[in-house]
């Protein structure tokens, strides 16, 4: 029986779980499911396993005084209070990069999704709609205007996807990337008058909340639609559910919402939406890579080694 004792926060795949419960005495969200035997043990507890929706607050890490790392297996890491991890000590890591790939593929597979109706166009032909008449023309997204909010690792990884299609692309970040040949605008209100695909791909947290708000609607306009492949958080859903029944945009191709698992019913019953389940790093191949690199940044610091990619914050 391994000795050394971690918390999982989340609901890892067998292949995170395996390999931690090989080498640790896992509780499995103890907090959650028995918060009596969790006290008990929550003084050996040095490490906790997290996904990029968990939330490790300033109280749970104030009760794991043995507590060393909070390993994420996802990029973003905004459910966690870094600072109070920090103060303590504990060092947060992440799995940057792996998935870049994956979710710029979404990205792209959302905007072709939208534009070109396939989710409406399939439930069209399911329906036996078809022989009654053609489905509504589609929207052309080659050579289209994109606009990218977060011009980090994933949003240089759509760019360059998006210039295969012959987009004009223009972005905005907290300052301008000298090395892209891209556009750079000061805010997300100025890019959005400028583009017809939206892409919103920035961290979440406070500094991003309803980054996307009713004036960045506006200024997207009547042909325009909004991608969100980063965090519900960044958009305010409410706005944009405004701005869908009015008209005031196109349509969206969303990934992320506001309270997920859950999603407005006003959303659901839109027909100039497309919606998907928050599966951005969902391949069998990404999963596993970010299984191992949060599964190796766990095991090096309780071995003693240098993690391998931890937060920016904890460099
Ligand atoms: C996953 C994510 O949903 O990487 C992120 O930030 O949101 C996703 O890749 C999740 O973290 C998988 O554990």
């Amino acid at each position: 029986m391994p000795d050394i004792e971690i918390l999982s926060v989340a609901n890892p795949p067998p292949f995170l779980l395996e390999p931690l419960q090989a080498k640790y005495l896992v509780h499995q969200r103890l907090h959650e499911s028995d918060p009596a035997a969790f006290s008990k043990v929550a003084a050996k507890i040095r490490a906790i396993a997290a996904s990029g929706e968990s939330k490790v607050g300033a109280e749970l890490i104030a009760q794991l005084p043995a507590l060393e790392v909070i390993s994420v297996m996802g990029v973003g890491y905004d459910g966690i209070d870094v600072a109070a991890a920090k103060a303590r000590g504990v060092v947060v890591t992440h799995t940057p990069a792996v998935l870049n790939d994956d979710v710029a593929d979404l990205a792209l597979a959302l905007m072709l999704a939208w534009s070109r109706q396939i989710a409406r166009a399939d439930r069209f032909v399911r329906a036996g709609e078809w022989p009654k008449g053609p489905l509504p023309l589609g929207r052309k997204m080659s050579g289209a205007r994109l606009g990218i909010v977060g011009m980090g690792r994933i949003g240089q990884a759509i760019a360059q996807r998006a210039a295969a299609f012959g987009m004009t692309i223009a972005y905005t970040a907290r300052s301008a990337k000298a090395e892209l040949p891209h556009t750079y605008l000061p805010d997300a209100a100025a890019l959005a008058a400028q583009s017809d695909f939206l892409v919103v791909i920035t961290p979440g947290g406070a500094g991003t909340h309803h980054l996307i708000d009713a004036a960045v609607l506006a200024a997207l306009g009547p042909q325009g639609c909004l991608v969100n492949v980063a965090r519900g958080s960044v958009v305010d859903e409410a706005a944009l559910i405004d701005a869908l029944r009015s008209g005031a945009i196109a349509g969206a191709a969303l990934d992320v919402f506001e309270s997920e698992p859950n999603v407005p019913q006003a959303l659901r019953e839109m027909d100039q939406v497309v919606l998907t389940p928050h599966i951005g790093s969902a391949t069998a191949q990404t999963r596993r890579a970010m299984a191992a690199l949060a599964f190796d940044n766990l095991d090096a610091k309780l071995s003693g080694q240098p993690v391998l990619t931890p937060v920016p914050e904890c460099q």
